[in-house]
């Protein structure tokens, strides 16, 4: 076979990262493992057990149940279904700010569901009065974003936990991406701060496991049952995860690497990552381009599209937001040295009128 993966040195756009050591290990020795057959492959169904159980010490839930999935689009379809299997109404709805990630798009699709868009307000986290007017008796879910994948805000999740309960519906909280940050800030968005029903929380983005590994969470047992189809020639009598032949390389490294990282590790990185944002942001303000201010470390800049192609010819990794801003997310590669060489490139490609430093 030839070809090589690209580098990490200038990707600064993607929300996964190189697996930790212990992770890759993992992933390797557990790669002819399938967890989604626990009476064949007994070492990767415990490991996932250990992966559930931890997953819950990070979003503040004892006794979680919940399974290692193939992604935040998994976990996120499976979170809706699980509100649509539960709802009474005929015709159910699903409540979504503005900044949900496009697989809720693809939820509702799947699911048949009417997906109703309640925009944001200037500091880009949902209109809590739009969820409000948004919401009836078809409502089956609210979800909130707990770190968007744009502009890592995070949406006001105990006043979204109010309003569905309110209106009998779940408050699903789509921490992809957040879920191995927030817990080292101030902000309100897990099982302990509010009433949660269901989230999902990556592994292989913060969480700096092997793809693939997702996670989904449920506070209530119940809601996986909602979702169980009978297997009757697998020595397990039912399934509720979405995909049967599942990733064992997934789910051991999800399982390794939050033993080894959590809280210390993750710590660090988010650490590092709060200041490489400020930085960054800063050196793009000096350089009088347009900058949304972090939140998580998410750094969204006024780019203008030329330069912006020009950075890419030189490789650099960035993308676009739907308002056409750069984006630059601060994962675990993305260091000070990586954002050094970047801005210097910038530098050298801007046009020389727009120099003030
Ligand atoms: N929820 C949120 C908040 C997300 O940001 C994403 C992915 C998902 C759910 C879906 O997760 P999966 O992609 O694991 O199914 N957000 C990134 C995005 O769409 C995904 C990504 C990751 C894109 C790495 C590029 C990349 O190189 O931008």
């Amino acid at each position: 076979m030839r070809g090589q993966p690209q580098d990490f040195d200038r990707v600064l756009s993607s929300m996964c990262t190189p697996p930790h050591p212990v992770a890759r290990d993992a992933a390797e020795r557990f790669l002819a493992t399938n967890p989604g057959d626990p009476g064949t492959y007994q070492t990767a169904a415990d490991l996932e057990d250990r992966a559930v159980d931890l997953l819950g010490e990070v979003v503040g839930l004892s006794d979680p149940t919940g399974y290692i999935a193939s992604g935040g689009t998994e976990a996120n379809i499976q979170a809706v279904r699980m509100a649509r299997n539960r709802a009474v109404s005929s015709d159910p709805n699903v409540v979504v700010p503005e900044s949900a990630h496009f697989s809720f798009q693809k939820a509702a699709d799947v699911l048949a569901l009417e997906l109703r868009i309640a925009p944001l307000t200037d500091d880009y986290t949902v209109d809590l009065g739009a969820v409000r007017r948004f919401c009836d008796d078809d409502t089956a879910a609210v979800v909130g974003v707990a770190g968007s994948t744009e502009y890592g805000r995070v949406d006001p999740i105990p006043e979204l936990g109010d309003i569905a309960d309110e209106n009998d519906a779940l408050l699903h909280v789509d921490a992809a991406w957040g879920g191995f940050v927030l817990p080292f800030t101030d902000h309100e968005w897990n099982f302990d701060h509010a009433s949660v029903d269901t989230m999902t929380i990556d592994p292989h983005k913060m969480g700096m496991a092997a793809i693939p590994a997702g996670g989904l969470l449920a506070r209530e047992p119940e809601l996986f049952d909602a979702l169980a189809v009978d297997t009757p020639y697998l020595e397990s009598a039912k399934q509720a995860t979405l995909t049967g032949t599942r990733s064992g390389a997934g789910v051991a490294s999800a399982a390794a690497v939050m033993e080894e990282c959590w809280p210390e590790g993750y710590r660090e990185n988010y650490e590092q990552a709060r200041d490489n944002a400020a930085w960054f942001a800063d050196a793009l303000r000096e350089r009088d381009f347009d900058v949304v201010e972090p939140d998580l470390p998410i750094v969204s800049a006024d780019v203008p599209t030329d330069l912006f192609e020009e950075l890419r010819d030189e490789g650099w990794r960035v993308s676009r937001t739907a308002d056409d801003e750069m984006r630059v997310v601060m994962m675990p590669h993305v260091t000070r040295e990586v954002l050094d060489a970047f801005v210097a490139d910038l530098d050298r490609l801007r046009p020389t009128a727009n120099m003030n430093t």
